[in-house]
């Protein structure tokens, strides 16, 4: 294990400069005096599972505005709670042999640049659904809400699905690893 520190250093330094990224975007946010209304969601969905299991929401955000739009959250009604997180493969070398493990990360702070877009995927960002309260089925709709850093909110209407051909491979839910 003694090769992993080398990449969690790194990891921090990005964590770092992308704090301070936020920081900036926020101010201009606050100065625009809007923020959420310049967003586009697209190709929403979120995974089916059963009452008391997790789920993931998946999203692509585009900010159409001038400003950097910066998301510390996101809440529904139907998990007890949900985070952002990104999913990593961490590599590491353990008795001579090269070993993958998945890994979810808590996302404190997601930037969306002005005039860009973000892509929540499987894989990679995507909104955690922690502990279900109600079984999540194929042709439901479920109420999800994204939270900016200036307190104002997004509510989106989105569908259960099991997402477009080729996209399920990497399954969030079923990372347990991280929580
Ligand atoms: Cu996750």
């Amino acid at each position: 294990m003694r090769a992993m520190p080398r990449q969690v250093v790194f990891r921090r330094i990005v964590l770092v400069l992308t704090v301070l990224a936020g920081g900036a975007a926020l101010v201009l946010a606050q100065a625009a005096g809007s923020s959420l209304d310049q967003l586009e969601v697209t190709a929403a969905w979120a995974r089916p599972a059963p009452a008391g299991d997790n789920s993931a929401v998946y999203l692509t955000i585009t900010n159409h505005g001038a400003a950097d739009v910066v998301l510390v959250g996101a809440e529904t009604d139907a998990a007890h709670m949900a985070e952002i997180h990104e999913t990593v493969m961490e590599v590491a070398v353990v008795d001579g042999r090269l070993v993958q493990n998945m890994q979810m990360q808590h996302v404190d702070r997601l930037v969306i640049p002005a005039g860009g877009s973000v892509n929540l995927r499987p894989g990679g960002l995507h909104l955690m659904l922690i502990g279900l309260t109600r079984d999540l089925e194929v042709g439901q709709s479920i109420t999800v809400r994204l939270v900016a850093a200036d307190g104002s909110v997004l509510e989106l209407a989105v569908p259960v699905s099991q997402g477009a051909a080729g996209e399920g491979h990497s399954n969030e839910a079923q990372v347990h690893a991280g929580h």
